[in-house]
């Protein structure tokens, strides 16, 4: 920890200090794990690959943002998202020439308890770059868990037949980015659902209770076509340009967002 601490206020120094405070951007992408066991053998997982937070990344960096990218071991890399999974292309480097290192803070997380211990860390670093900063939670958190204090310290037998595991909910932490860890942040939330009928009504209720700016609510099957961007001044529906094969819905939605950002920061100047 002491040592991710360092590496994210160099970081956050260095951007802010730079071009005359560089705007910077905290991307989560792909989803936490929940351990089964203290010394984990079993745990739960989801779906969710990295692609939305890597192509999302991408496009905040070409905006001209620093970008902390915390994600989910394994999942897809900004810039590696069409390459095959292979720990061989970790060894390469990135040329000095791009400069997108200096630009690029990548952060990973396994379990749940790694994400947000790294969230509240983040957000907490980046309070003095106030509504120049913001949270783009993409990430696939999960819902439910196993407080370690509940959780069995070696591997689940197998021998004694169906397994009952209670999982808790897991803490809204939400509401407490917006009001104590970053409360003066750009805020931008996601909603994911599997039913199409239900997904508006959970984009707009978590508009209202969370507080956040935006948020992006997509659907399962459809996630890499469009999506749509709840805020207070209505839904906007945001589409991956089709007849162009290279396009993909985080080009035109990263630019609302940067749009949206701007807006935001002008009126808390005023
Ligand atoms: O990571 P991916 O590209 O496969 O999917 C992206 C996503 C669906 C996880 C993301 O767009 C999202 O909705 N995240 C929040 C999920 C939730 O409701 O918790």
């Amino acid at each position: 920890m002491e040592e991710i601490l360092e590496n994210l206020n160099e970081f956050i120094k260095l951007n802010s200090s730079s071009q005359g405070g560089r705007r910077i951007v905290c991307v989560t992408s792909g989803g936490t794990t929940v351990p089964l066991e203290q010394r984990c053998v079993r745990y739960i997982d989801n779906f969710s690959s990295g692609n939305r937070g890597a192509a999302s990344t991408e496009n905040f960096v070409k905006a001209g943002y620093a970008v902390i990218f915390l994600y989910r071991r394994g999942t897809c890399q900004p810039y590696c998202r069409s390459l095959p999974d292979d720990p061989f292309l970790e060894c390469f480097e990135f040329s000095d020439k791009t400069n997108i290192q200096g630009s690029l803070l990548k952060l990973p997380f396994s379990t749940i308890y790694e994400y947000l211990q790294m969230l509240r860390l983040i957000a907490e670093a980046l309070k003095d770059v106030g509504p120049c900063s913001m949270f783009y939670l993409a990430a696939a958190v999960s819902d439910f868990y196993v407080p370690w204090k509940s959780m069995t310290e070696h591997k689940i037998e197998s021998g004694s037949g169906p397994l009952d595991i209670r999982l808790a909910q897991v803490p809204k932490m939400l509401s407490v980015l917006r009001s104590n860890w970053a409360p003066k942040a750009f805020c931008i939330s996601f909603k994911l659902e599997t039913d199409s009928k239900i997904l508006m009504e959970k984009a707009t209720k978590a508009l209202r209770k969370y507080k956040v700016h935006a948020v992006v609510a997509n659907e399962l099957s459809t996630r890499k076509e469009e999506v749509v961007v709840v805020s207070s001044s209505g839904n906007v529906v945001v589409r991956r340009e089709c007849d162009k094969p290279e396009s993909f819905v985080e080009d035109n939605l990263i630019r609302l967002i940067v749009d949206r950002h701007s807006t935001y920061i002008k009126e808390s100047h005023n």
